[in-house]
């Protein structure tokens, strides 16, 4: 315990002495939805206020008291036919092409049914880092520039899924994480050049159900994290 100060010294000052000049932004995007008024649509004023910067015409995205803890963004759609999203962009929409990027949200799906979270560039979204895919038999499929796989997991209707996308946009892999489990394992995701700038949270077009988003957060992971590491 006594080496604990000079050890927290010596992480301030390697991270004060790689950011400076830089000084990028470590949390990008924080989108908790507890400060927004309950049961209306949620605005899109984007990562500044912790919103999307759009919604499909079509989606019902209002923000919820429940079922989680603290208030979430209820996705649904009134009718089938199209695919529809909540998109959300970094703040000053800032694209991320290098360094270290994770990506942490909770989703709640109601019921078994198809639910979609798309990782892509600022603007346009042909750009593919990450296709997630919530399916109908509760099955979770996860494809990007390269093939897709079935993970190792499932999902049960009213179950907490926390997701962590960790990308290494220098080596162009990427981990991810469900519940402390990590399904994937530096997957190259095949985008040659761009980055991540946007996160689409959705409903597939056959979709009739609801889920519930909460704690999207998008933040580079700080070089102290990878420092101290080394002495535990
Ligand atoms: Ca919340
Ligand atoms: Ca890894």
């Amino acid at each position: 315990m006594l080496l604990r100060p000079s050890v927290a010294t010596a992480l301030m000052l390697f991270s004060s002495s790689l950011w400076a000049g830089s000084e990028p932004n470590l949390v990008l995007l924080d989108a908790d939805f507890n400060d927004k008024t309950l049961n209306v649509l949620i605005g899109t004023g984007g990562a500044i206020v912790g919103e999307p910067v759009a919604l499909s015409s079509g989606l019902q995205a209002v923000v919820s008291p429940v079922p989680l803890p603290t208030p979430s963004l209820r996705l649904g759609q009134s009718s089938t036919g199209s695919a529809r999203f909540a998109e959300f962009e970094f703040l000053g929409g800032e694209e991320v092409s290098t360094g270290r990027l994770s990506i942490f949200m909770v989703l709640k799906p109601a019921a078994l049914d198809r639910y979609l979270v798309n990782i892509r560039e600022t603007t346009g979204a042909t750009l593919q880092f990450a296709n997630l895919v919530l399916m109908n038999d509760g099955a979770i499929a996860l494809s990007d520039s390269n093939a897709g796989v079935l993970l190792g997991a499932t999902y049960i209707p009213g179950q907490n899924l926390v997701f962590e996308f960790r990308y290494d946009m220098d080596a162009g892999t990427y981990d991810l994480w469900l519940n402390n489990t990590l399904l994937v394992n530096d997957r190259s995701h095949g985008v040659v050049g761009g980055g991540i700038g946007s996160i689409y949270v959705g409903l597939d077009n056959t979709t009739t159900s609801q889920l519930f988003l909460d704690d999207l957060s998008v933040t580079r992971p700080q070089p102290t994290e990878v420092f101290a590491d080394g002495f535990e």
